[in-house]
């Protein structure tokens, strides 16, 4: 069949047969990727058995909770950021820290504290260097933003976050700051492992088929959100990680790498109240101002609250 064939098809399976009221955007694009698929079914004449097993495929996904770890595997995530840019520099805003992808593993509800959070339960801490996060929070003329909400994730030494990894305490390496008087929030935690995809699982799966590894670098994930600014969704990812610019979720952007700086300085160390040396992480935060008639730069998705 051609494109003009397939589209009658679809129309008078999916649109003629309506009786009921009909929700014109769920129509429209269940209609567009109906003919879309159709015509990929054509193209590269897909079997009876590829459909079941792409269905198939779905289900499995779908059941190990993956479906979140895929879409940042095959660069879906990513996609979606890169047209937020442009829709951004459209709407002609332009500045602040750049954006990169949520990833799947956020959990809300993490305790809250101002200006500091020690964010590791303290379970690894003979195993992995401590890491000292810190930066000052402003808009992109570095005027101080005091009470922006930090939030701030990563995963332990084993590359596992906690929730998803039974494993770990409740909140283990998740923390929300408020910025304090002078923009500042600092974190004390372990230095973070880069996460790897679940070797058995669906999404290495399909990885394993594209000849792909399902690694990520090591990084630290943020949302920061202040009244009046437009929420900002990013992470840094480290410097020196083997997957820096090899990451399977594409999440490593310019502007978003972070270097951790080696610390052995007594004094050092005495002010921050640690008994050996530390690596240092410095990351500021530019957001920028909420503009009417803008992009919006919530992303309603499911998430786990624990
Ligand atoms: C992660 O930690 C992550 O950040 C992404 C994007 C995907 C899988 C695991
Ligand atoms: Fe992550």
């Amino acid at each position: 069949m051609n494109r003009q064939e397939i589209d009658a098809l679809v129309k008078k399976m999916n649109v003629d047969t309506a009786t009921g009221e009909v929700n014109p955007r769920v129509q429209q694009i269940v209609v567009r990727l109906l003919g879309d698929l159709f015509q990929a079914i054509e193209d590269l004449d897909i079997s009876q058995s590829e459909l079941w097993k792409g269905l198939e495929y779905f289900t499995d996904a779908g059941q190990a909770n993956e479906l979140g770890l895929l879409a940042a595997g095959l660069g879906l995530e990513h996609y979606l950021d890169l047209r937020a840019d442009e829709a951004d520099a459209k709407a002609g805003i332009t500045g602040g820290t750049p954006r990169t992808i949520e990833g799947p593993l956020y959990v809300a509800g993490a305790p809250e504290s101002v200006g500091f959070a020690r964010m590791d339960d303290g379970s690894e801490s003979d195993k992995v260097d401590t890491l000292f996060i810190e930066g000052t929070v402003t808009d992109p003329e570095g005027n101080i933003i005091e009470g922006a909400k930090v939030e701030v994730w990563h995963a332990n030494s084993l590359g596992n976050y906690s929730f998803f990894d039974k494993s770990q305490s409740d909140f283990n390496l998740r923390r929300t700051i408020l910025s304090d008087a002078s923009g500042h929030y600092v974190a004390q935690t372990t230095m973070p492992v880069g996460y790897g995809c679940p070797p058995e699982g669906t999404t290495q799966a399909v990885l394993n088929l594209l000849g792909r590894h399902g690694n990520r670098p090591s990084h630290v994930h943020y949302f920061v959100s202040a009244p009046g600014y437009r929420k900002l969704t990013t992470q840094f990812n480290i410097e020196g990680d083997q997957y820096l610019w090899d990451d399977f979720a594409f999440a490593t952007r310019e502007g978003l790498v972070a270097t951790a700086v080696d610390v052995t300085d007594e004094a050092e160390l005495a002010r921050r109240g640690v008994n050996k040396p530390f690596k240092h992480i410095t990351f500021n935060v530019e957001l920028v101002a909420e503009k009417t008639g803008a992009p919006s730069t919530e992303v309603d998705r499911r998430r786990v609250g624990a």
